[in-house]
């Protein structure tokens, strides 16, 4: 029997479909916010221009996501079939051609600064694995009917014409079966988190206002960090593969260990409490200096300290053990939660609720502190304790005990390998030093003498600041440095340090050019 092209085509689209099929139930298994072709569909508009893009929502009426969806899908069918042709000659242009597509889903899933996990690409290299082993156990009986067509009706493996044929339709058959059982499952797996989103679309959270810039928080440079960090793009660091997904109305904190009377509050009962609001920069200890690992958003919350207050803490405690739903946990110093700083269990981040991701429908922020002894997300449990007694996640694997966050300072402006006129340059960007607040920041070209710069005054310690500087420069190639100085008067440190254990230091340079 000579194969038809049709046949081999068939089994490439069968290939395709079965690993998007899989990659698609995986995402949903892990709570992953997007499918990879979601992903993509979701990049494509965020990097189309906004007229184009206003354009297609106008003529589409709110239908361009699915019907850049289906697109995208036609697109991908057209590849798989392309596939299967292709593997009738080379198997490695099918295979070049399938990982060129898992390339594209993964990096759509991990680009997103907001979305980063690495676990987040664990759907498309499980579609790609898929669409691999489906593809060499479809093509299996067209290749013996090639080579049976060669070799001729005489040979002694001639198996007959009918047995090949119904070998590849039974297999193109289970596998198409399988699709269609695995989209289904995905849909029903997935049910959990769209609940769970409805639920918190529908949330009334009380005493949570929405964000409003403070006077004096902008130095007025274009393309310097924005003051506030949209939710879609705050960094994402968590240890969870599958995201956990918890309905408000079964969430409870309980506050016990060394403390007088144990406390349990419903997200009922924590939401009838009084909130505290604070603008607070949240950043990784695993930021590098000049790094990404950092932004700026209005946190809505109640105050940890009453909490305490009212469970009644014993003498003896230095330390609360924080554990999350997903059993990562961190400790915290006790005095940074009974302090007067702004330690909240966050309900909400930006004047909404907070996202799954970032730890709906409650998560443990403490200004001043480094994410990972601090900032549990999806938090469920709060142990007094004491160091002596307890570690964290984090800490057994050489991380630092306590976490307060390192001053720092990034140029944004101008950027990395940029060219501006010489003459009066415009430099800016943020530092930081939450909880003791920034003073000023300098720079310096080409480690000449410091040069102040100015910072904006948001009127809080416990975030960034923008600043800037004009300075003089020369025509030519040209680095330049920053560093802040923070308001008990200490100068940011020039040593360099690497994140592990406890925060990068270092002053952030970038390489620029000045043309006259
Ligand atoms: N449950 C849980 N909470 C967590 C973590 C985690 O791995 N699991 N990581 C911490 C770290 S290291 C940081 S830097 C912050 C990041 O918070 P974000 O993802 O909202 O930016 O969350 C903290 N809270
Ligand atoms: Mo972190």
């Amino acid at each position: 029997m000579r194969t038809t092209r049709g046949a081999w085509a068939l089994a490439g689209l069968l290939a395709g479909g079965a690993g998007l099929a899989t990659s698609y139930v995986t995402a949903h298994l892990l709570s992953i916010r997007q499918s990879p072709v979601v992903a993509v569909a979701e990049d494509i508009i965020r990097l189309t221009p906004g007229s184009l893009a206003e354009k297609a929502i106008d003529v589409l009426d709110h239908w361009d996501k699915p019907v850049l969806i289906a697109g995208i899908l036609v697109v991908l069918m057209l590849g798989f079939a392309l596939v299967g042709v292709l593997a009738r000659r080379t198997w490695w242009a099918p295979t070049l051609l399938f990982l060129a597509l898992a390339l594209v889903g993964g990096l759509a899933v991990l680009l997103p600064k907001g979305s980063g996990n690495a676990s987040d690409a664990l759907p498309v290299a499980v579609g790609f694995v898929t669409m691999l082993i489906a593809l060499s156990v479809l093509v299996a009986p067209l290749r013996k009917a090639e080579a049976q067509a060669e070799a001729g009706p005489d040979d002694a493996t001639y198996g007959g014409d009918d047995a090949t044929r119904r070998g590849f339709l039974i297999g193109a058959g289970v596998t198409a079966g399988t699709i269609g059982v695995l989209t289904v499952a995905g849909r029903l797996v997935g049910a959990g988190r769209r609940e769970v989103e409805r639920l918190r679309s529908l949330l009334r959270l009380t005493g949570v206002t929405q964000p409003e810039l403070p006077p004096g928080a902008l130095v007025g440079v274009d393309d310097v960090t924005p003051w506030i960090t949209p939710a879609d793009d705050f960094y994402r660091i968590d240890t969870t593969i599958a995201t956990p997904v918890i309905d408000p109305n079964e969430w409870s904190v309980r506050i016990h260990g060394l403390v007088d009377r144990e406390l349990v509050l419903s997200f009922e009962e924590l939401n009838a409490l009084a909130k505290t609001e604070a603008w607070v920069t949240l950043n990784c200890v695993s930021n590098p200096v000049g790094g990404n690992l950092i932004g700026n958003a209005w946190w809505s919350g109640v105050r940890v300290a009453p909490l305490l207050e009212q469970a009644g803490v014993q003498a003896g405690a230095d330390a609360v053990l924080q554990t999350s739903d997903d059993g990562w946990t961190c400790v915290t110093p006790l005095e940074v939660l009974t302090d007067d700083r702004d330690a909240m269990l966050a309900v909400a981040m930006n004047g909404e609720p907070l996202p799954i991701e970032h730890g709906f429908p409650v998560r443990t922020l403490v200004p001043g502190l480094y994410g990972y002894v601090s900032a549990t997300k999806w938090v469920v449990d709060l142990e007094v304790t004491r160091f002596s007694d307890a570690q964290g996640y984090w800490t057994p694997k050489g991380w630092g005990e306590r976490g307060p966050v390192k001053m720092s300072s990034r140029v944004d402006v101008p950027g990395s390998g940029d060219s501006v006129d010489a003459g009066e340059v415009v430099f800016a960007g943020v530092a930081w030093s939450q909880h003791t607040g920034i003073a000023g920041v300098e720079v310096a070209i080409d480690g000449g003498a410091w040069q102040e710069g100015v910072v904006a005054e948001p009127g809080t310690d416990d975030t960034w600041v923008q600043w800037r500087a004009v300075v003089d420069v020369e025509p030519g190639d040209h680095v330049v440095r920053v560093r802040a100085t923070d308001k008990d008067g200490l100068v940011q440190t020039g040593v360099e340090r690497d994140v592990l254990p406890d925060g990068a230091t270092g002053w952030h340079g970038i390489d620029f050019s000045a043309t006259s």
